[in-house]
């Protein structure tokens, strides 16, 4: 999962100051305290963190709350505000037309993966994307590439000996939107690999040029942002492999020194895992307030649009069997139960069943025959089945008895999960609510 404890840690901050009964000097500088630990086990630079806690205790302790808002709840708005701002305020824009994009960054930090991501980014979104593969330094670099664009269907440009040869030949033959050109790495910035990507830039003139950082970078990201930005000039950051360390909120907040934003994040190894990078919206599913709007995104790189009524109708819903097994479909077509249920409002908090998130193919078969030998009153009232009824279904669609109580028992659950995101469980009255509702992220 993305930034576990860093999560979990602001999470619990925002429960604590929820939970408050009264907000004096000592309330707010010992949950000051508390999200200063968090920050630093997360790797951020100490001075920021000093910096921000003296913004929150100042803001708090000296400001006035506006009309009509209690201190308790003006505490947890600034908590939300200083941490948005701290992790990069507004998203950076991601223009949807013809570009060249140049990837930098050094070895393994994740630029060819990240090609492949951004190239299907495009392609979801009705651009073209071809890939030019630049990177001569690694036997085996312009071979992952290829792989990466034949899962895809991209055409990847390979055409010559020298990287400049390649784009070049690239530049003249490529008729698609968007060119991505992946750049060889070193082990650091050094004078060889500066040349190589001014060079580069100087054939390609492109209009983005992405700096790609893995987060386990931690605080580091700082300097290696600024030095890349002084040497080739950075337009955008991307930070690879947030789902591997505790050190990502430290990785995200140093980039806020550099003047190019984070504009995507990679949260895995497949050409899925990767997100526009919006700093309220990632705050906001962080604390759990959950992420409609991500919710959409994922559901539209698998293809199926949505609207943002029918994705909260697929989270309502009356919940029959039948929606039941139309959700479970569509929930394994945007990728694994799992990272969905990270986005829905208040789901992430909730203890699951152990397999709950990951049912297989072939028992999602065997539900579909079950489901199928249902009578229309059990599809409607799947309560209402008994023992007796679990035999003759078994018989009906040639399972296990076992097998549909399984099947009922999944049932009650995910009914239980939507009654929750329907409910908004903790979101209902309170501070935490209407901020929710201020900030457009109730559940609904
Ligand atoms: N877990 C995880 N692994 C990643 C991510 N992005 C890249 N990787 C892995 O990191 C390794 C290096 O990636 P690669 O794209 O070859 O890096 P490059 O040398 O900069 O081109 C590969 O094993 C990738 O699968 C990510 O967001 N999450
Ligand atoms: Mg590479």
């Amino acid at each position: 999962m993305v930034l576990d404890k860093f999560g979990s840690g602001l999470k619990n901050t925002f429960r604590r100051v929820a939970g408050l009964s009264i907000v004096d000097k000592k309330a707010v500088e010992a949950i000051v305290q508390d999200l200063q630990r968090t920050l630093i086990q997360s790797d951020v630079d100490i001075g920021m963190v000093s910096e921000l806690s003296g913004n929150i205790k100042d803001k708090v302790l000296k400001a006035k709350p506006p009309k009509g808002m209690s201190l308790k709840e003006y505490f947890i708005k600034t908590l939300y505000d200083e941490m948005v701002n701290f992790l990069g305020r507004e998203p950076g824009e991601i223009p949807l037309k013809k570009q060249r994009i140049l990837m930098v960054g050094l070895f393994g930090s994740g630029k060819t993966t990240s090609c492949g991501k951004i190239a299907k980014w495009f392609k979801t979104r009705g651009l073209k994307p071809g890939l030019v593969a630049c990177d001569t330094h690694r036997a085996a670099a312009q071979t992952q590439l290829k792989q990466l664009g034949k899962n895809l269907e991209v055409p990847v440009y390979s055409e010559g000996k020298k990287p400049k040869d390649i784009a070049k030949n690239a530049l003249k033959k490529s008729r698609e939107d968007v060119l991505i050109f992946d750049s060889a790495g070193r082990d650091a910035l050094d004078k060889d690999l500066a040349k190589e990507l001014k060079n580069l830039g100087k054939i390609i003139k492109p209009q983005e040029v992405f700096l790609v950082m893995p987060a386990d970078l931690g605080q580091a990201a700082r300097k290696q942002s600024l030095e890349f930005n002084k040497l080739v000039g950075i337009t955008g950051i991307i930070v690879t492999k947030l789902d591997g360390t505790a050190k990502g909120g430290g990785a995200l907040a140093a980039t806020r020194v550099s003047k190019a934003k984070v504009k995507f994040i990679g949260t895995g190894e497949k050409p899925d895992d990767f997100e526009v990078y919006d700093p309220k919206r990632f705050v906001s599913r962080l604390i759990g307030y959950g992420d409609i709007q991500g919710l959409l995104e994922k559901a539209k790189s698998a293809g199926i649009e949505v609207s943002e009524e029918k994705a909260k109708d697929l989270l309502r819903g009356d919940f029959t069997m039948e929606d039941f097994q139309e959700q479970l479909k569509q929930m394994q077509k945007m990728g694994p139960l799992k990272k969905v249920m990270d986005m829905i409002p208040g789901a992430s908090g909730l203890k699951l069943p152990k397999g709950f998130l990951d049912v297989q193919e072939d028992k999602m078969k065997k539900w579909k025959h079950i489901i199928n030998s249902l009578t229309k009153q059990e599809r409607r009232e799947p309560e209402t089945i008994n023992a007796s009824r679990v035999k003759r279904i078994s018989k009906g669609a040639g399972v296990k008895e076992s097998e549909v109580r399984e099947l009922l028992k999944y049932y009650k659950q995910a009914k239980k999960v939507m009654k929750l995101v329907k409910g908004g469980k903790g979101l209902k009255r309170g501070p935490l609510a209407q901020l929710a509702k201020q900030f457009g992220m109730g559940a609904g």
